[in-house]
């Protein structure tokens, strides 16, 4: 008996547009939202936060993105926050909230060319008529998101290329037809319509989605997410372009990395998809919220500076820095397939450029979050490419190649090679697996290396906050919100920042959470013994009646009805007062009643602690302590409400006890 061991494997393949080419490459983006991913990003200091934008959207810089695809904010939890609603309530509009407008703008001075797509995840409540579904009133729902897409064009002067129809929940072919009347109604022939945008696509009856005649001439492309490079064939040969418009959503490290080479050429070969978005853009939010490092480059830390270009980045260069948005794939068999010894390849062109984009990424070295990934082998190989058609007298490629090591060597990422000259119309290789390559006769620079990044730091104590140096309706940096809306109030005698979500919004998270809720600070506060104070306000009109500071706050995102810590509860109107372990008050650790009454319309300093065993608060003068019992775990600071309704918050102060 004799074993073999097949250490390698000759391929050939033909680049070749003699039969014409395949569908059109449609770009790669990224998505910011779904829920505040961007939150901290916003508040980074300069240089850094220039080179960040640079990074993300200057072309042929860094991850160069095509397209930027963001949430249409709906005032609710949506993964790792909530994102403000351009129309808190159905009487008022304001194009100045939170901070994708401000993405949107930067990205396009970057890059005039980039696509810029809108969807919402939750919407305010009386879009549904205050029940569960945006499509209750289809005409309220279509103007309220048409509204978003005139307040880009007339406040900002962007122009939104692809409108979106809900999240990953059901959709309703009467909603999209009136979407696109809507958009027509307004001269918005332009804005495009993408969807379902749905996790469950497969195997979903497409039947019954395009077959329908006027719902199919109303759509520009359908969306899928997380698609596992994989369609159903009905699905797979539809004439409309095929995306998958939410994907990766994988720990950055070269995994991460290896499973985005593998899906943006595999969403091709396999799917017939041409644009690939990745959920998400980058991780601009706290350390300790859900999806830690999910983004294609890390940016968690406005108070230094600090940021990290994950691999992800020089991923997306591969592609992005060689083929634009209107190019054509090659076909399957010539120019785009599968490798014989792992992994897959793809060609693109513009009919005289040629971009061959090759990766073999192992299984172990390219799982992506979901869905499972089949088994499969990835093994050395020659390849050669007879080049044919447009491209036969092609006389050199410039070559890029990323080599992923996994065995503590470091990987080598976007390096320039020696161009390769092209005899015999022939393309000769030796790839070895986890490696990703270019060759293209677009050339490229080399990349970019970071230098003076400032070193990470913890979130900075002792922390103050006045609120007074924002713009009108600006969210508070660092402040952020979990649910709900906190926004900044200028009047002639104050600042303040206020929570502006008055009742229930069309929730995204499956579970509904009980109010309003944001954090500030850092997840691990937990030992060290810390203090949080603050002013608080309810209005007696639309006024929270049950408000909250909290201390230790852990378990947050669609999961924040576990959320954990110690919880100081006001009732205003009343004199009461509580301490619970947990958002629901399920373990209450002290409750009494107060010298006088939480006025409405008043200003309260509160302000709460822990030391050791002790945890004490002080209520406008009232001294309360008790022992403390809860869990040890850390957590971040946190004010809200039990309730819908507004809330004002000022002076914030923490620091750690001496
Ligand atoms: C997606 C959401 O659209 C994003 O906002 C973000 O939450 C992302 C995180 O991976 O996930 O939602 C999904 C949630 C669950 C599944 C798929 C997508 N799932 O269980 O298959």
């Amino acid at each position: 008996l004799s074993l073999y061991l097949i250490v390698s494997v000759n391929g050939q393949y033909q680049i070749s547009d003699i039969t014409g080419v395949g569908r059109q490459f449609d770009g790669i983006g990224g998505l910011s939202g779904g829920g505040a991913t961007s939150k901290l990003l916003v508040s980074y200091p300069e240089p850094q936060r220039s080179h960040i934008l640079d990074l993300l959207f200057k072309p042929q810089y860094g991850a160069a993105l095509q397209i930027l695809k963001v949430e249409i904010g709906g005032d609710a939890q949506t993964t790792d926050g909530s994102e403000s609603s351009h129309m808190h309530t159905e009487n008022e509009e304001n194009y100045n909230r939170g901070y994708e407008w401000w993405l949107m703008k930067e990205a396009k001075m970057r890059n005039p060319n980039i696509a810029l797509w809108g969807l919402p995840w939750a919407f305010p409540g009386w879009v549904g008529d205050y029940g569960p579904s945006p499509y209750k009133n289809t005409t309220k729902a279509a103007n309220y998101i048409v509204n978003w897409v005139k307040g880009a064009r007339d406040v900002h002067n962007l122009t939104i290329d692809f409108i979106g129809i809900w999240n990953e929940r059901t959709w309703d072919n009467s909603y999209i037809l009136e979407l696109r009347s809507v958009l027509n109604q307004n001269q918005l022939q332009s804005v495009k319509i993408v969807a379902p945008d749905s996790i469950e696509f497969y195997p979903l009856d497409y039947t019954g989605f395009t077959q329908n005649a006027s719902v199919f001439n109303a759509l520009h492309a359908i969306g899928v997410h997380y698609p596992g490079t994989q369609l159903p064939e009905n699905t797979r040969m539809s004439s409309l372009p095929l995306w998958s418009s939410e994907d990766y959503s994988t720990f950055n490290d070269d995994v991460g990395a290896g499973c985005w080479a593998r899906i943006l050429n595999q969403n091709y070969v396999n799917g017939n998809m041409t644009s690939t978005i990745a959920w998400n853009l980058i991780t601009s939010y706290y350390s300790g919220l859900p999806y830690p490092r999910n983004g294609l480059m890390d940016a968690m830390q406005p108070w230094t500076g600090s940021y990290v270009v994950q691999d992800p980045i020089w991923v997306t260069a591969h592609t992005t820095h060689f083929a634009n948005v209107g190019w054509h794939y090659l076909k399957h068999g010539s120019g785009s397939g599968l490798l014989r010894g792992g992994g897959s390849y793809v060609s693109l062109t513009d009919g005289q450029n040629l971009t061959i984009i090759i990766e073999t990424m192992s299984h172990d070295h390219s799982i992506c979050v979901r869905p499972k990934l089949p088994a499969y082998i990835v093994i050395a190989q020659n390849i050669t490419f007879t080049v044919l058609g447009s491209f036969y007298g092609i006389p050199k490629l410039y070559v890029y190649k990323t080599q992923f090591r996994y065995d503590n060597q470091s990987s080598q990422v976007f390096e320039k090679q020696d161009d390769y000259t092209i005899i015999d119309h022939t393309i000769n290789l030796q790839v070895e697996p986890d490696c990703v390559y270019t060759l293209s006769t677009v050339y490229s620079p080399d990349r970019v290396q970071e230098n003076s990044i400032p070193a990470p730091q913890p979130f900075p104590l002792p922390y103050s906050e006045n609120f007074d140096i924002y713009e009108m309706d600006s969210e508070p940096k660092y402040l952020a919100q979990q649910n709900g809306a906190w926004e900044i109030v200028n009047t002639s005698t104050e600042s303040f920042a206020r929570q502006k979500t008055i009742s229930r919004p069309i929730e995204w998270c499956p579970a509904p959470l009980p109010g309003a809720s944001a954090v500030i600070g850092d997840s691990s506060w937990q030992a060290l013994p810390i203090n949080v104070s603050i002013k608080v306000r309810s209005p007696a009109i639309n006024g929270a009646r049950k408000l909250f500071v909290a201390l230790k706050m852990s378990g947050l995102g669609c999961q924040a009805h576990f959320t954990s810590g110690i919880f100081l509860w006001l009732m205003p109107n009343t004199t009461t007062y509580s301490i619970s372990y947990d958002l629901y008050s399920l373990t209450t650790a002290k409750s009494g009643q107060l010298s006088a009454p939480i006025s409405f319309d008043t200003w309260h300093s509160i302000s709460l602690s822990t030391m050791g065993n002790t945890m004490s608060a002080q209520i406008n003068g009232d001294y309360i302590s008790a022992p403390f019992t809860g869990s040890t775990t850390g957590g971040f600071v946190g004010i809200g409400s039990f309730d819908y309704g507004y809330s004002d918050w000022d002076d914030l102060m923490i620091h750690d006890v001496p």
